[in-house]
């Protein structure tokens, strides 16, 4: 197995410093009975010598996981659908108040941002290859174009549309291998004084939280501000902006203008110092995550295997794609877990990929509720807590493995 291979954005060696084995497409919800032979691929995470990115060793083609079928619906939380409708208010305020302006969505999925655009009567344009939320988009009066967004997409947007004042895209962005098209596409797609704005995990708090479940198939960069600086001026793009979002357990705010375009924010400076100060990108703190993912998934091991001992009900909440990597790195099974149960119609009467865990809708969890539940969701936790708080009341107890392994 090599353990290094070429950076996705500069083209330097990528070495890899933690290898969690034979992993299947997160977002892959099998059906019972079906005889399909499952995909497999090896996950595994490097950094570049050159250029610090933090990236797969590994691609899964995209086809793969992003199609008609695809699972993750972004307004199955309240929590998300607040925020998005915050960023497209602050939009509406801000970026998008001059004449007859256009934004651009990369991965608009079920349309949960762009529909508050929409509504404001504004030109707008979702890009987003996965059919059937791209239909969904489309039902809430959302213009979407089912695609992937590449280099070639842009030029047609911009031949049919002309140039736009935002590109906005949210945990889609750190999705992309084929990141430089990408970059390339926005940099022609952009109005002179247009701004990129994306949202995704960021590895500083991956590293502090030990949230090791967001490194799977889709992830396939894991961003820090010195990595997405350097990337960005490569492509003609500056970053001016950043700020954290407490969203998805700890993301960052990017926000990128041409070159000279726009004065950088104090903030940049700060969050670079602060990365260069920890080490971000070391070899030691490299090193270090990778013993705290062993350990937490010893911890997480023994904890579930003595509550089995102990003849105790234990199933997951949230079947989230985040959780194929703790299922499948940990080895967690059905002996262990008796069932997920998650909100999405389309996950329900499936299997979990990989661990084969079956997935049961809201009702099942209640019925009767179990004397534990392993928050696979816990980005989610404060929503589901207060709207299950039943579940504690009958005595249950949530089981929490971010940043440690604890029950709650
Ligand atoms: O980056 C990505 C993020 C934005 O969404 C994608 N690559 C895939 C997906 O990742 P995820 O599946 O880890 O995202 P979430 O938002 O943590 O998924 C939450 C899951 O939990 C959904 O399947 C819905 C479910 N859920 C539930 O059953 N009850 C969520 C809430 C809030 C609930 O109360
Ligand atoms: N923006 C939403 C969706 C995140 S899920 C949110 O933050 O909740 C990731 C989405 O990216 C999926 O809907 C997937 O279909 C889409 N996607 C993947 N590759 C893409 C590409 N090259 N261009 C546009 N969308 C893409
Ligand atoms: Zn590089």
């Amino acid at each position: 197995m090599p353990t290094t291979t070429e950076c996705r954005v500069c083209a330097g060696t990528v070495r890899e410093f933690f290898d969690f084995g034979r992993q299947p497409l997160s977002d892959a919800f099998r059906l019972p009975d079906s005889t399909d032979e499952e995909f497999f691929f090896r996950l595994a995470v490097g950094a570049c010598d050159a250029c610090t990115m933090v990236q797969l060793m590994e691609e899964v083609p995209r086809e793969r996981m992003f199609h008609e079928d695809y699972p993750y619906l972004s307004s199955g939380s309240a929590g998300m659908r607040n925020h998005f409708e915050a960023v497209a208010k602050r939009f509406l305020t801000s970026e998008l108040t001059g004449e007859d302006p256009f934004t651009v969505e990369i991965g608009c999925n079920d349309g949960v941002m762009l529909k508050t655009i929409a509504d404001a009567g504004q030109r707008h344009l979702g890009v987003e290859p996965s059919g059937g939320v791209a239909d969904i988009a489309a039902s809430l009066g959302v213009d979407v174009r089912k695609d992937f967004f590449e280099e070639e997409t842009a030029a047609r947007i911009i031949d049919r549309s002309g140039h736009a004042d935002v590109v906005f895209s949210a945990n889609t962005f750190c999705h992309i291998p084929y990141i430089g098209s990408v970059l390339r596409g926005v940099e022609a797609l952009l109005s002179p004084r247009g701004v990129f704005v994306f949202e995704d995990p960021y590895f500083g708090d991956i590293v502090d939280k030990t949230s090791y479940d967001q490194v799977y198939d889709e992830h396939f960069f894991l961003f820090t501000v010195t990595s997405v600086r350097t990337m960005a001026s490569r492509f003609g793009l500056e970053l001016v902006d950043v700020e954290r979002i407490p969203v998805h357990g700890g993301e960052l705010r990017y926000t990128l203008a041409r070159a000279g375009a726009r004065e950088p924010s104090a903030a940049v400076a700060a969050m670079l110092a602060e990365e260069a100060e920890r080490g971000l990108a070391s070899q030691e703190t490299l090193r270090g995550f990778g013993e705290s993912v062993r350990r937490s998934r010893e911890r997480l091991l023994a904890l579930l295997r003595r509550l089995r001992a102990e003849g105790r009900r234990v199933v997951g909440y949230g079947a989230t794609a985040k959780s194929a990597t703790v299922v499948n790195f940990c080895g967690i099974d059905e002996g262990l877990i008796e069932f997920v149960t998650d909100t999405t119609p389309a996950k329900q009467g499936r299997l979990t990929p990989g661990g084969h865990i079956p997935v049961r809708g809201p009702e099942a969890f209640s019925d009767p509720y179990p004397d534990y539940a392993l928050l696979f969701a816990w980005n989610h936790s404060e929503e589901i807590m207060a709207k299950e708080r039943a579940f504690r009341d009958s005595g249950g107890h949530w089981i929490g493995y971010v940043p440690e392994v604890r029950v709650l």
